[in-house]
């Protein structure tokens, strides 16, 4: 590999986003081009397809946020569905849980899951030996068509951003899916993009999700190096209860345990909906 530091860029329209470093691996596997950047400041970065997915010393602004809402507002979190997530950091929260007994963790691309193993060993730790944690090479769209009714408390999706391989993930008819193999009180999460660089994407998750399930909630906080840095996390259930509430009672330690999330985070990050959205999804209701 080359081992000249050079600026990678993740460009998206006309803005880029890059981190300086050393191309350590480099590769095209069926579904993407998958490339590990080591910087000196933040550890090793994750691309695919040009794309940040992750890195070592910022993924927690991103992890925390996708899997504490949901999990620490539920008493019942035994059983559990990532769909994507090949980095292993949304599957690391959740395993803080000890209430959590199975994980199944359904990514479609086994380099992304080998190559995390290998290199992303901060953001993976001990992830990857977990018994509770299974692994299914195969297409999330796919293994939730063919799932039974009413199986998982939690559902959380961790992809990429919308294209030909994930499009998928961002359907109504994928989210109904969920709802109907989450059971009545479970909560799909699924990370929403971007208002300001995926806007209209963000929007329609919003609504989508809206059509869907009785209460959905959005959080705002930050992934420093995703196009325009400010992105957000959805929520959604079916319970006729109030929902992201803190309600497990491992949320204490869990709160201690991390570096960005605690619940009055999440509280100050439930209430940052820009207007300009709010505006639309309430004109919409209209
Ligand atoms: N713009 C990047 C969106 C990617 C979201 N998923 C990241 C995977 C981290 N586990």
């Amino acid at each position: 590999m080359n081992e000249k530091k050079i600026w990678l860029d993740e460009v998206h329209r006309e803005s880029r986003y890059g981190l300086k470093g050393k191309i350590i691996f480099k590769k095209n596997s069926p579904f993407q081009e998958i490339i590990i950047l080591e910087t000196d400041k933040y550890g090793k970065a994750l691309m695919l397809d040009g794309c940040w997915m992750t890195y070592d010393k910022q993924e927690k602004y991103y992890h925390e946020c996708l899997v504490h809402p949901a999990l620490s507002s539920l008493q019942k979190i035994s059983n559990v569905l990532i769909i994507g997530g090949g980095d292993g950091g949304t599957a690391r929260e959740c395993l803080k849980y000890k209430k959590v007994t199975n994980i199944d963790l359904v990514e479609i691309d086994k380099e992304v899951i080998n190559i995390s193993k290998k290199y992303l060993t901060e953001i993976g730790q001990g992830t990857w030996n977990d018994k509770r944690l299974k692994i299914h090479i195969c297409d999330g769209y796919e293994w939730v068509k063919n799932m039974k009714n009413n199986y998982y408390d939690i559902i959380l999706i961790d992809g990429s951003d919308p294209s030909e391989l994930s499009k998928g993930l961002f359907s109504k008819e994928f989210y109904n899916e969920c709802k109907r193999i989450i059971r009545a009180e479970g909560i799909l999460a699924t990370q929403s993009e971007s208002p300001e660089s995926f806007q209209e994407i963000h929007i329609n998750i919003i609504k989508s999700l809206k059509d869907i399930f009785n209460k959905v909630e959005t959080i705002y906080s930050f992934v420093p190096f995703y196009p325009s840095g400010i992105w957000s996390w959805t929520f959604a259930s079916n319970s006729q209860k109030e929902f992201l509430e803190g309600k497990n009672k491992e949320t204490n330690s869990i709160e201690k345990s991390c570096d960005i999330w605690n619940l009055n985070y999440q509280s100050g990050a439930l209430k940052m909906m820009p207007n300009k959205i709010y505006q639309e999804l309430v004109d919409n209701q209209e």
